[in-house]
């Protein structure tokens, strides 16, 4: 049963976009102040006439917003949490700093968590039979080459930056940490000699957002 007015997730635990959510409402230090309800991917449970009535893209996260409207998109519902919840902003304060976090993001997405999730996809056995109804592994493994060329990119960033964008912390950090998650759980293990990310990596990780979820 759904509270009216409470937030709600809608997630799978586990899964790096559902994850992303998750640190940015830690962030927030707002987990307390949202419901979470996990969707069962594995046996399809996001492919029903149910869930497609929240998400017609048939993918989590879902957030059901304190008005009672469905957003999916994890960029869309970190925006939303962001301007919802008070503390640290997570999307910019100064028009600078909310284009170049945008734009950081975005890059992070498709340089790194979409190419990993494609390759992940399209050329391993992916979530399985199941659920992978069309594979290309020719695609997936051109995206590998596209995550491994993303990852020497925000390498070379990272030794100018503490943060990948606005030199704060954002989502565009969120999105990077899960896509560096997502690559090693598929297999994609980060090159040794990129120092700088390993470095920022580990740093990111004693934050209370990634460890205490
Ligand atoms: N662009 C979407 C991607 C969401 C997405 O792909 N979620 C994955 C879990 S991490 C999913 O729902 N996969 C289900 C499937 O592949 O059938 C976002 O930013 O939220």
């Amino acid at each position: 049963m759904l509270s009216e007015n409470r937030i709600t997730l809608f997630e799978t635990t586990g899964f790096p976009n559902p994850a992303r959510i998750r640190a940015a409402i830690a962030e927030k230090s707002a987990l307390n102040d949202v419901d979470f309800v996990e969707i069962d991917v594995m046996n399809l449970e996001h492919r029903t006439d149910q869930f497609y009535a929240m998400n017609p893209m048939g993918t989590v996260p879902v957030l059901r917003t304190a008005e009672g409207e469905f957003i999916s998109e994890s960029t869309a519902i970190t925006e939303y949490i962001d301007a919802f919840f008070a503390g640290p902003s997570l999307t910019g304060t100064t028009p600078l700093e909310r284009g170049l976090i945008h734009m950081m993001q975005r890059r992070a997405e498709s340089m790194v968590l979409d190419a990993v999730a494609t390759y992940f996809h399209h050329a391993t056995q992916g979530l399985g039979p199941l659920i992978e109804k069309y594979q290309c592994s020719e695609w997936g493994n051109h995206q590998k080459q596209t995550a491994l060329s993303g990852l020497s990119y925000f390498n070379e960033h990272l030794n100018e930056h503490s943060f990948v964008a606005a030199d704060t912390f954002s989502m565009a950090d969120i999105t990077l940490f899960y896509g560096l998650a997502f690559a090693e759980f598929s297999g994609l293990n980060i090159p040794a000699e990129l120092t700088s990310l390993i470095a920022w990596r580990e740093e990111m990780a004693k934050r209370p957002c990634f460890s205490n979820q």
